[in-house]
């Protein structure tokens, strides 16, 4: 059952009042309890989102985010912004990222780690929405972030791939899918982890079933102790650390960021330096996904770089060839074969035909449980807007449409139960009302 045009107008002004009711003026709250802060690949999403509302005020999220960018051209993964009247756990000083003299100065608060650069699709969008009248003043603004952003991905190009393998080097589950059983094996080998006393308190908001394990958060505490110790300095990290992976989906993001990057290229007035060098990270990161591409299952693995094997596992990551636009037709028809297999969005029982994060074949799928099944938004929007742009527009468009379905149905949820359509997690997750409202934008607008 498809809802009505009435009652996609309706959606659309729900989500700009999740949006509205979690602004803080300049940033945006993640969600309104579990997350108060501001969040890196939250806040490019977000970025979409108010686009639709005030172009401006999404150029102001960004540049928010990008103050609170290191010297090393790392934009953080969480800015802490929030009062103390609206704790998180774990907060600033369990980072202590003075440590690093490539932390931004106080007052300006981060953690030492980063997420997926969705930031150069988010300006993209922003000036693809911008009304004539708005565009002097946001071309302006699209020219004076533009370095941060080329910077940025430099970091992700070299530092975090200093093997120049055109993969970034994931230092930490909380680098973009926390709990995916995607890091389970390398978790599992860490010798100690022994982070010393702490609590808590995302369990206190969301049932512990939705959530990591203690033994999960042991590790991913531990880690951010190894972090600290290694002063966040890459270098440092690379020789001693016990967790880097080669991550798939985070090297795709960086591929279509790069292509979006060289989109905008023109309004930035960019240098041909830049170019030349967007144009080279561009191409070694498809052949770096190439390289992972394994022909047998169609989808591509991630690596190990401490215990020097693949991570074979069927998870919405292994579609990274789809979300980097690949310009391989034999590769692009497999992928979309096994994406609408009854390995994912095909599963005759799920609700909706929508990209779960771990396909229900894997014995570590677990529906209810955050990246191990559930349905994720912004995971299926980044597909849509791929598909899109692969020419592949009847299927992004039921993509679109089942999402907004779901979403009517389940009041922008952080994420859903595929077989029943369950909302779970944070209610009012900004970045589920952010790409409502561009979904939405569609319908509204044909
Ligand atoms: C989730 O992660 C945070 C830690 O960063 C948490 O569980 O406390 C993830 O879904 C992450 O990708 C997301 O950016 C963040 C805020 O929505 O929440």
């Amino acid at each position: 059952m498809s809802v009505t045009a009435d009652t996609r107008a309706m959606l659309r002004d729900r989500a700009a009042a999740v949006l509205q009711g979690n602004d803080a003026g300049t940033w945006t709250k993640a969600s309104p309890h579990l997350y108060p802060h501001q969040w890196s690949w939250d806040s490019a999403f977000i970025a979409i989102g108010w686009a639709h509302l005030d172009v401006r005020r999404a150029m102001t999220e960004l540049e928010q985010l990008f103050a609170a960018q290191w010297s090393t051209g790392m934009v953080p993964h969480i800015v802490f912004r929030a009062g103390p009247d609206q704790p998180y756990f774990p907060g600033p000083e369990w980072w202590d990222c003075a440590v690093s003299p490539a932390a931004p100065t106080p007052p300006l608060r981060t953690t030492g780690i980063c997420q997926p650069p969705v930031h150069a699709l988010a300006v993209r969008r922003i000036w693809q929405l911008t009304p004539p009248a708005d565009r002097p003043e946001i071309r302006a603004r699209i020219q004076a972030l533009y370095p941060g952003l080329v910077s940025w991905h430099r970091y992700l190009a070299t530092n975090r791939d200093p093997e120049g393998s055109g993969l970034v080097t994931a230092y930490h589950p909380w680098e973009g899918t926390d709990n995916s059983p995607r890091w389970d094996r390398s978790l599992a080998r860490i010798e100690v982890a022994e982070p010393g006393p702490y609590t808590r308190l995302d369990t206190a908001q969301i049932g512990a079933s939705q959530r990591p394990t203690d033994w999960d958060y042991d590790r991913y505490l531990w880690l951010v102790g190894l972090l600290r110790k290694y002063r966040y300095d890459d270098a440092e990290i690379y020789r001693h650390y016990p967790f880097l992976i080669k991550d798939v989906f985070f090297s795709a993001v960086l591929v279509a960021a790069n292509a979006a990057l060289l989109d905008l290229a023109d309004i930035a007035e960019a240098g041909a330096d830049d170019r030349e060098q967007l144009a080279r990270w561009l191409e070694r990161g498809r052949a770096g996904l190439t390289g992972c591409f394994d022909a047998e299952s169609g989808l591509c693995v991630d690596y190990d770089v401490r215990a020097g094997e693949q991570i074979r596992l069927r998870t919405f990551a292994g579609f990274a060839p789809l979300f980097a636009r690949t310009a391989d037709g034999a590769q692009r028809d497999t992928q979309l074969r096994v994406l609408d297999s009854a390995d994912f969005c095909g599963n005759p029982r799920f609700r909706w035909r929508l990209l779960p994060s771990t396909s229900p074949a894997e014995q570590a799928f677990q529906p209810r449980n955050y990246w191990r099944g559930p349905v994720w938004p912004i995971i299926n929007w980044l597909l849509w807007q791929s598909l899109r742009e692969l020419g592949c527009s009847v299927r992004a468009d039921e993509i679109r449409g089942d999402s907004l379905d779901q979403i009517a149905a389940g009041e922008f949820a952080e994420y859903f139960e595929p077989f029943t359509g369950e909302p779970l997690g944070s209610p009012e997750q900004s970045w589920t009302a952010a790409v409502t409202l561009d979904w939405s934008a569609q319908d509204l607008s044909s």
